[in-house]
C-alpha cells in the first residue's frame, strides 16, 4: 500500500509509534477508508471500503498533517473582559466561567437566551449529545447546525416526496452498474474524487454520465453530455425534461399507477415547459434536453443525483422536488440500482441530520413537535416531556438574531466556522461580536474562534472514536489511532462537564460507545432507527445501513425499493413552478451572476486545509473564474485583481480566465477569509421550507481593482 507523500519529519508531539488503525478520512461524506499509524504518523488508503477502494484525494493523503498543525490548540483560552486578548487558562476556570454566565443570562432573560450551533462533521455521538445538552441541560429551543447550509433542501424534498430523508437510494457500488447517471450541480471530480472511480466504471460498461453545471468542471469534462445551465434555472430544466419524457413516451405508467400519487397534477403543471421556453430560461439547447431525457429514460437503472449546485437556492426544495418528479415519472426509484439521490457533503452530513442538532428535531429523525416522539425521547433521557422545548430558529435565522432584543445573547459553537461559511458573513460577524458570550470548541483558532470569549481545545478525528454515517446511509466506525495532545478534551467530556455544572438531569457519559447505546434507544422506532446497530456489528460487517430496528435485522441499503415511507406507502408527486427563478436577478447595476463552491485542495471554511502546506501550495488563494469574453468587456486580464461587488459587499480576488464557464457568470470558491471571502457577497434569501440560503446565485458587478482607490 502506498503511504502519504506528504510526511512530516517530526510527527505529532508526544505521539508514540502505533500500529496501523483502520478508520476513515476526517473530511467529506465519502468517508474514504484509511489506516492511520506509525511514527511519524501517516495515512494509507484502505482497499476494503467500497466508497474509495484504495483511493484518496489530496486532502485525504495529507490528513495526518492536521494532527500536528503548529498552531494546534492545547489549552483553553479566555478573555478577562470585553476587548481583552484571548489568554490561556485552566479547564475549571473556563468551564466555571461558561456555566456562571449561562446561569446569569438565563436568570435574567429566560432559557432561550443561550444558542447552540453544531456541525455535520461531528460524530453521531457528539451530534446526539449536543442536541440533548441544548434541550435538557440548557432547556433552550435555540439550536441548529451548519447542515442547514448543506443538504437541507434535499432533505425537505425527500421527506415531502418519499417520507424519509436518505441521501443515496442504494450502495455507492450501484453507480458503477447504472445505465445513466445525471449529476445536477455536483462537481465530484473535485469534491469526492474517488467517487469518479464508480463513474468511470459505469462509463466503461457503456453507461452515460450527464452533468448539469454552469461550468465545464473537471467532472463535466468526463461527461457524455454537459448541460451548461444558467445558475438558478434547474427547476425549469427538470420540468422541461419531464415535458419531453411525456412527449417521447418514456413514462413508466405501471410504476406511476402502483407506487405513486398525484401524477396528473404534475403532468398538467409541466404543460407550459415546452422545449423552446426551457431553452430560453436555462440556456440549454433543445437537442441536448432531448438527448438527456432519452439517456435517462431508456436506461433501466438510471440515477438522478443532485448536489449543492441544485440545492443551495431559495427555491432549493422545489428544485429537488422537480428532479424527484422526473425520477418518479421515469419509474427509476422502483428499480434496483436506480432512483433519485442527493450527495451528502460533510463527513457525517447524513448522521448529523438525524440525531437532534436540527432546530425541529429529536433523535432518530423524530419531530420535536410530535407528542409521541417527545414522550419516547424524554423517557430515554429520564426527564418529563414538558421540559423539552419546541422548535427553534434555523441556522441563518439563529445567527442573524444573535445579540438582538429577542435573540440569544450567548452562543456555544461546535464544529463550524460561520465567519467564513455563513451567507452575508459580515452581518454574521457583527452579530457574533454583539454577543455577551461566545464559546467555541475547536482544535484550531478558526476565524470564528478568534472572536470567542472562551475557546475550548478539543480532540480531532484520529484521536477519538465514534460513528459517522456516510453518503450511502452506512454507519461506520471512526477509531482512535493516536493519543490526543495533553490538555485537550473531547467534545463529550466538555458537554458532560458543563452539564454537571448546570445541574442537568440525565446521564452524561464521556464514552462514545455508551453514548451510542443511548442514541440507539432514543432512535428506536423513529424514521432513522439505529437501534439494531452496534459497534461490534459495524466492525464485523464493515458498516450497517439504517434503518436497522433490531440486532438481527440486516440493515436497509435500499429503503425505497419496495415501498416509500409515507402513510400510504406511495411516493408523492408535487407540482412545482419556476416562477421568477433566483431571488436576485441580474440588472444594469449588477449585470453578472455570481456562483460559489469548492476546489479540490480545500475543505469548507478552510480552517483545516489552509493550515496544511501541500494544500496551500496546490491552491494558495481565492480567485474569480470568468470567461475571457466577459473579461474583455470588463477590461480585465488574466491574473489581475478584480473587485466583485454585490448588494451586500465587495471582495477583491485575482481574475482567472477560463473558457469553461458561461459568459454571464463568475465563480468564486468560499474557502478563504479576508478580502477574498466569498460570503461577503452571497444572498441570505432563504428557501421557505428548508430555510436554505441562496449560496449558489446572486447578482454582482466586476471591475478591475486599482489598489490606490482610483476606482471609487
Ligand atoms: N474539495 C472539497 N470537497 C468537498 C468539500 C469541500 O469543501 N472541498 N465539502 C464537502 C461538502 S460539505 C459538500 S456539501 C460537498 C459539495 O459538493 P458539490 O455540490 O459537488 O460542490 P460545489 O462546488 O459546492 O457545487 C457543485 C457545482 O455546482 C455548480 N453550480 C453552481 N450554481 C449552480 C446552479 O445554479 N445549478 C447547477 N446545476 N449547478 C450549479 C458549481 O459550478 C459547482 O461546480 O462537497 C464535499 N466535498
Ligand atoms: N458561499 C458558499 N458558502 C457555503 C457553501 C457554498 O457552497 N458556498 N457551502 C455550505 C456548506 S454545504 C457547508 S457544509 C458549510 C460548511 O462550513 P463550516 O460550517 O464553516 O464548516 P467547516 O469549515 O468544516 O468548519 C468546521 C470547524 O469545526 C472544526 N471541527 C472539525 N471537527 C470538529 C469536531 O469534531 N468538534 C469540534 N468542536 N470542532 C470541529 C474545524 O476545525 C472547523 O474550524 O459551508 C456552507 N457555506
Ligand atoms: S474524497 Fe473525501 S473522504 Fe475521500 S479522501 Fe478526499 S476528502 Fe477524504
Ligand atoms: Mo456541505
Amino acid at each position: 500500500m502506498a503511504v502519504s507523500e506528504h510526511l512530516r519529519a517530526d510527527g505529532p508531539a508526544g505521539a508514540p509509534a502505533t500500529a496501523d488503525t483502520p478508520t476513515h478520512c476526517p473530511y467529506c461524506a465519502l468517508q474514504c477508508g484509511m489506516t492511520v499509524g506509525g511514527g511519524p504518523v501517516r495515512v494509507a488508503p484502505r482497499e476494503d471500503v467500497p466508497a474509495n477502494r484504495g483511493g484518496l484525494c489530496q486532502k485525504g493523503w495529507t490528513a495526518a498533517e492536521l494532527l500536528t498543525v503548529p498552531d494546534r490548540l492545547t489549552t483553553p483560552l479566555m478573555r478577562a473582559h470585553l476587548g481583552a486578548p484571548l489568554e490561556p487558562c485552566g479547564w475549571d476556570e473556563a468551564l466555571d466561567r461558561i456555566a456562571a454566565e449561562i446561569g446569569r443570562l438565563q436568570a435574567r432573560h429566560g432559557r432561550d437566551v443561550i444558542g447552540v450551533f453544531g456541525g455535520g462533521g461531528l460524530t453521531n455521538e457528539k451530534a446526539y449529545q449536543l442536541g440533548k445538552f441544548a434541550r435538557i441541560a440548557l432547556r433552550t429551543s435555540q439550536i441548529d447546525y451548519n447542515g442547514r447550509f448543506c443538504m437541507s433542501s434535499a432533505a425537505a424534498a425527500l421527506n415531502r416526496a418519499f417520507g424519509l430523508d436518505r441521501g443515496l437510494p442504494g450502495p455507492i457500488t450501484d453507480v458503477a452498474r447504472a445505465d445513466a447517471v445525471m449529476l445536477v450541480g455536483g462537481n465530484v471530480a473535485e469534491t469526492m474524487p474517488p467517487f469518479m472511480r464508480h463513474v468511470t466504471e459505469m462509463r466503461e460498461r457503456g453507461g452515460a454520465l450527464i452533468v448539469v453545471d454552469p461550468r465545464r468542471t473537471a467532472t463535466a469534462r468526463q461527461a457524455d453530455l454537459h448541460l451548461q445551465t444558467t445558475p438558478g434555472t434547474d427547476l425549469a430544466l427538470a420540468n422541461g425534461m419531464l415535458y419531453l419524457a411525456v412527449e417521447e413516451g418514456l413514462l413508466d405508467e405501471t410504476f406511476i399507477a402502483e407506487r405513486t400519487g398525484g401524477f396528473e397534477a404534475v403532468r398538467r403543471s409541466v404543460n407550459t415547459y415546452w422545449p423552446d421556453r426551457v431553452e430560453r430560461i436555462t440556456g440549454v439547447p433543445v437537442p441536448q434536453l432531448r438527448e438527456a431525457v432519452r439517456l435517462l429514460g431508456r436506461g433501466v437503472r438510471s440515477l438522478i443525483l443532485t448536489a449543492r449546485g441544485a440545492e443551495q437556492h431559495a427555491r432549493g426544495t422545489d428544485t429537488v422536488t422537480a428532479f424527484i418528479n422526473l425520477a418518479l415519472a421515469l419509474g427509476l426509484p422502483g428499480r434496483e440500482g436506480g432512483g433519485y439521490g442527493c450527495l451528502t457533503g460533510q463527513g457525517n452530513g447524513q448522521g448529523g441530520r438525524e440525531h437532534g442538532q436540527k432546530a425541529d428535531q429529536l433523535p432518530g429523525y423524530r419531530r420535536i413537535d410530535d407528542p409521541a416522539a417527545r414522550a419516547h425521547v424524554a423517557a430515554v433521557w429520564g426527564v418529563d416531556p414538558q421540559i423539552i422545548p419546541g422548535p427553534g430558529r434555523s441556522a441563518y435565522e439563529l445567527l442573524d438574531a444573535l445579540g438582538t432584543d429577542d435573540g440569544p445573547r450567548a452562543l456555544l459553537l461546535f464544529g463550524s466556522n460561520p465567519v467564513v461559511s455563513a451567507p452575508r458573513a459580515d452581518r454574521i460577524e457583527e452579530r457574533l461580536n454583539a454577543l455577551d458570550l461566545l464559546v467555541v470548541s475547536d482544535f484550531v483558532l478558526s476565524e470564528t474562534a478568534r472572536r470567542a470569549d472562551v475557546v475550548l481545545p478539543t480532540m480531532q478525528w484520529a484521536e477519538e472514536s465514534g460513528t459517522l454515517t456516510n453518503l450511502e446511509g452506512r454507519v461506520l466506525r471512526r477509531r482512535r489511532a493516536v493519543p490526543a495532545p495533553a490538555g485537550v478534551r473531547s467534545d463529550l467530556e466538555i458537554l458532560a462537564a458543563l452539564a454537571g455544572r448546570l445541574g442537568a438531569p440525565g446521564t452524561w457519559s464521556t464514552e462514545p460507545a455508551e453514548v451510542f447505546d443511548e442514541l440507539r434507544a432514543a432512535s428506536a422506532g423513529g424514521p432513522a432507527d439505529y437501534s439494531g446497530i452496534t459497534y461490534q456489528r459495524i466492525e464485523k460487517e464493515g458498516g450497517v445501513f439504517w434503518p436497522c430496528p433490531a440486532e438481527d435485522h440486516p440493515g436497509t441499503p435500499r429503503p425505497f425499493l419496495d415501498r416509500f415511507h409515507t402513510p400510504d406507502g406511495r411516493a408523492r408527486f408535487i407540482p412545482v413552478e419556476h416562477g421568477r427563478g433566483a431571488a436576485e436577478g441580474i440588472d444594469e447595476d449588477y449585470p453578472v451572476y455570481l456562483t460559489t463552491g469548492r476546489v479540490l485542495a480545500h475543505y469548507q471554511s478552510g480552517a483545516q486545509t489552509r493550515r496544511i502546506g501541500p494544500l496551500v501550495e496546490a491552491s494558495p488563494e481565492p480567485f474569480a473564474e470568468m470567461h475571457p469574453d466577459l473579461a474583455d468587456r470588463l477590461g480585465v486580464t488574466d491574473g489581475m485583481d478584480v473587485r466583485v461587488t454585490s448588494r451586500r459587499g465587495t471582495v477583491v480576488v485575482r481574475a482567472r480566465l477560463v473558457e469553461s464557464i458561461r459568459h454571464d457568470t463568475v465563480f468564486i470558491p468560499f474557502h478563504w477569509a479576508g478580502e477574498g471571502r466569498a460570503n461577503l457577497l452571497t444572498n441570505p434569501a432563504l428557501d421557505p421550507t428548508s430555510r436554505m440560503p441562496e449560496f449558489k446565485v446572486c447578482a454582482v458587478r466586476v471591475e478591475p481593482h486599482e489598489p490606490n482607490g482610483a476606482d471609487q
